[in-house]
């Protein structure tokens, strides 16, 4: 083939003239190189899937040449160091982003171009990295590459997370219903990661506590597990962004201890012989595919354990390198817990400082609370995280007696402060009392941590007033901060939106918003000019077109790029409201249907598009994806009104799409229940994109509100505190149904949207009580989204004109990008100069 030949050219020409090779010769020379050494393939035997890997590889040697550097310079200036503990990265790709941050994507593209491969052809061969499920595993992606830009001198930053085998499942769409297909993303390996077999640590489960009495007549106690396995790292290299340093996300995976038991191999009993290996993988092999809601498994819990145990043995072992002090531990070590799932490790290093270090109890706490913050995600009851004791009792029995005595010590403090106040002891208590008992898991992050924070002000404001009132009555409310969320606009404008990127780095003559959004505020000089309005609106249109190719390739769909995209994409949850979307849809609709042909003219064309994974056992979810899938049959086959409205089911949310559908909206839709959805982090893209906000008063919708002003986000709906009135309104009283509302439930339960009776579970009449709420959340249809419907039948004000210029993205977003774990900047060591 041409490629081929050409890259037996060059080849030879690369070895004829070794000593000169230009920037792109190099790029060359380490592609090919890759090819025929590492992948083993001759020139004449490739696939793009293997210019992918050949290209991968070729810069992670440049990634691995600048994380050496960083590493080196960090372990010579021994910072504080900063841990960000995660049960989930969602990381997505990252050859393109590698590219641009080492700032030699247009280099690699004309090397390659040469000899016969596109990049932009083959990048999209990568496999997601989906270690997460939503917002919280996407937080934590985003966070690394900021900490980068942040940290790089004074501090450097670690994330640790789990090496699993399946990441979040793959999500098929089957005669309209979710089928869940396993991710396995390391089929063609993983060129992002390093395998570190010297990085191991035993992790120890099970067994029994054994007490005795040491030389200076203290009461020791030492564990004696029951059952170990070994966590091996995995290293995942960040590139910064405009800068030489790389920092790093280690990954444990799980082995066995022992590669088999001989005595039951030499009995014959080959398959016990080998149970024990396959117990020991298990513990990392797949996520967990449930967001905000707890599910009890033991697996679950082992996964946990599992990874705050190596992750803290390896964060000792630094420390332990400049022979510091205890005393020094959290000058030099601050852990932040990504959510209530690494909360063990408080546990945890307490138990190494006091079994196995021999400090005091009291020593030994004070280091453990000045070395955690915690980071709240939730306010929902059913994701608050509880294990029962006879399963933390069985599993890590050491574990649960700390945990007993942190909580004693803890309740007998708030007791010398409100003597006889035994509901309040109650309240507060890390155990909840009943049969079984539980641990209450936020309580424990919060008392073993100096800092907790929200992540909106709304929301911070719900943990304070709602979670932990006690808590703030007791410690004093400095304890419980705000950290608004936060979004890296090197992915979600640079790389998913290079037009945009592109125009704005024109305009304003530099590209440093990219580090710095304030800069973008910058861009609002230009609003009013009508060149740049029309390049802006083509490039939206671009996007759109995008889009609409991916929807035909791939679903068979014709969209008119021209029509209004309005889309909803996140998680399938009640709380989050994709049910009320659908009702409206099926209600507008209707409505264009009875139109008479002239006054359908006059109305501006919709594309509406939802994505979103529901968890597997999520049965009201995974009915809301049917129905969607159902009335998009009937809409989308409909002649009368197939120019005015589309509404398409994009199967399979993850980073990737994510990164051209934010692009290509319009229209998003926020529209959780007031008082439900904790921050939200689509939305602030969505706006970085030049998108508008249909949202409700709820998560970071109003600090983007604040940001944009309200002329440019479309707000409806109840506020947080008439949420309650409402609940209690629905449990009491009758409240009568809208009637638009029951127009629409009419028509579902009349089969127009295909078997009524399967839909029955979201229709029948516990609608209206008290989880409808999540459900509905409005009293009447003004207050939906259908707000918005009437405003679109008012033509003379289309919203796809160019009321995007002037707004949204072109204002703020600065508060976004603020460090998000500030409160780790005290205590900062000297400032060293930067690499
Ligand atoms: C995953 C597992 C468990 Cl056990 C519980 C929750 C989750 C999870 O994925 N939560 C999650 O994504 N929460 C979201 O966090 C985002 C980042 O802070 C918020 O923006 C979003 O509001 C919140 O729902």
């Amino acid at each position: 083939s041409p490629p081929a030949r050409r890259l037996s050219h060059i080849q030879q020409y690369l070895h004829s003239n070794n000593d000169h090779w230009t920037p792109q010769e190099t790029i060359q020379q380490s592609f090919i190189n890759h090819v025929n050494k590492t992948l083993a393939r001759s020139s004449f035997n490739m696939d793009q899937q293997a210019a992918y890997q050949a290209a991968a590889l070729s810069v992670r040697d440049r990634l691995i040449d600048e994380w050496n550097t960083t590493q080196q310079y960090h372990s010579s200036q021994d910072p504080k160091r900063v841990y960000y503990l995660s049960l989930e990265f969602l990381i997505g790709r990252s050859l393109d982003n590698a590219l641009l941050n080492l700032n030699v994507k247009d280099n690699y593209a004309s090397a390659l171009d040469k000899i016969g491969f596109r990049v932009e052809d083959f990048i999209s061969e990568e496999v997601d990295a989906a270690l997460g499920n939503g917002g919280l595993g996407r937080l934590a992606a985003c966070f690394m590459v900021a900490q980068q830009l942040i940290f790089s001198v004074t501090l450097q930053a670690w994330g640790y997370g789990i090496r699993y085998t399946y990441g979040i499942f793959q999500q098929r769409i089957v005669d309209g219903y979710q089928t869940e297909y396993p991710d396995y993303w390391l089929t063609f390996g993983n060129p992002w990661e390093i395998q570190r077999l010297d990085v191991a640590y035993d992790v120890n489960f099970k067994g029994h506590v054994e007490k005795c009495i040491d030389d200076n007549g203290t009461e020791k106690f030492t564990w004696v597990p029951g059952e170990n396995v070994v966590a091996v790292a995995y290293d995942y290299p960040i590139p910064g962004f405009g800068t030489k340093n790389c920092i790093n996300i280690r990954l444990w995976s799980s082995k066995p201890k022992r590669e088999f038991d001989l005595a039951s191999f030499n009995d014959g009993n080959y398959d016990k012989s080998v149970e024990e290996q396959k117990a020991a993988e298990n513990i990392t092999s797949v996520l967990y595919p449930n967001d905000n809601h707890m599910v009890g498994k033991v697996l679950r819990l082992k996964q946990q354990y599992f990874f705050v145990c190596a992750t803290l043995q390896d964060i000792i072992r630094r420390f332990k390198k400049s022979s510091r002090p205890w005393s020094e531990f959290s000058d030099q070590v601050a852990i932040q817990l990504n959510d209530t799932h690494p909360t063990l490790g408080i546990a945890e290093l307490q138990r190494i400082l006091v079994d196995e270090e021999n400090l005091d109890w009291d020593e030994a706490w004070d280091i453990v609370t000045k070395t955690y913050s915690y980071t709240n995600h939730t306010v929902l009851p059913e994701a608050l995280e509880k294990w029962s004791v006879p399963l933390m009792e069985e599993y890590l029995p050491r574990h649960l007696a700390i945990i007993f005595n942190i909580n004693l010590f803890f309740l007998q403090a708030v007791e010398r402060k409100y003597p006889g106040d035994r509901e309040k002891l109650r309240r507060m208590s890390i155990i909840e009392e009943g049969h079984p008992q539980w641990i209450r898991m936020a309580h424990l992050a919060a008392v073993g941590s100096h800092t907790v924070n929200g992540v909106a002000e709304l929301h911070s404001a719900l943990v304070r007033s709602n979670i932990f009132p006690d808590f703030v009555e007791y410690y004093g409310s400095e304890k419980f901060v705000n950290v608004t969320n936060g979004v890296t606009p090197r992915r979600w404008l640079y790389q998913s939106n290079p037009l945009l990127a592109k125009l704005i780095t024109k305009k304003l003559g530099s590209d440093a918003f990219l580090k710095d959004l304030s800069e973008l505020e910058k861009v609002k000089a230009f609003a009013d000019d009508s060149a740049f309005q029309k390049e802006w609106m083509d490039i939206k249109r671009e996007n759109k077109v995008r889009l609409a190719k991916y929807i035909k390739e791939h679903l068979n769909v014709e969209v008119n790029p021209d029509a209004l995209f309005d889309v909803q994409c996140k998680r399938l949850h009640e709380y989050k409201r994709q049910f009320m979307n659908i009702l409206g849809v099926i209600y507008r609709y209707e409505k264009l249907k009875a139109l008479p042909k002239e006054e359908l003219a006059k109305t501006v064309p919709h594309v509406v598009i939802f994505s979103g994974k529901s968890a597997p056992g999520y049965y009201t979810a995974k009915l809301i994806i049917k129905l969607i899938n159902s009335v998009a049959d009937v809409i989308n086959q409909d002649p009368d009104t197939s120019d005015y409205l589309k509404l398409i089911f994009i199967p399979n949310y993850c980073v990737s799409i994510a990164e051209f559908l934010i692009p290509a909206s319009d229209i998003s839709q926020h529209i959780s229940t007031a008082g439900t959805e904790a921050s939200g982090t689509s939305n602030m893209k969505f706006v970085l994109n030049g998108g508008l906000i249909l949202g409700t008063v709820d998560g970071a919708n109003i600090e983007i509100g604040e940001c944009t002003g309200a002329e440019n986000i479309f707000f409806f709906g109840t506020l947080t505190p008439a949420v309650e009135d409402i609940r209690h309104d629905q449990m009491y009283h009758q409240v009568k149904m809208d009637s638009k509302l029951e127009s629409v439930v009419s028509s579902i339960q009349s089969g127009r949207y295909g078997d009524a009776g399967i839909f029955e579970p979201l229709l029948g009449k516990d609608w209206a009580e008290i989880d409808g709420l999540y459900r509905f959340g409005f009293r009447n249809f003004t207050e939906s989204p259908l707000t918005l419907l009437n405003y679109h039948h008012h033509p003379s004000q289309p919203l796809s004109a160019p009321i995007t210029t002037s707004s949204a993205s072109t204002s703020l977003l600065v508060r976004f990008l603020r460090p998000a774990l500030f409160f780790l900047w005290r205590n900062l060591p000297v400032p060293v100069p930067p690499v």
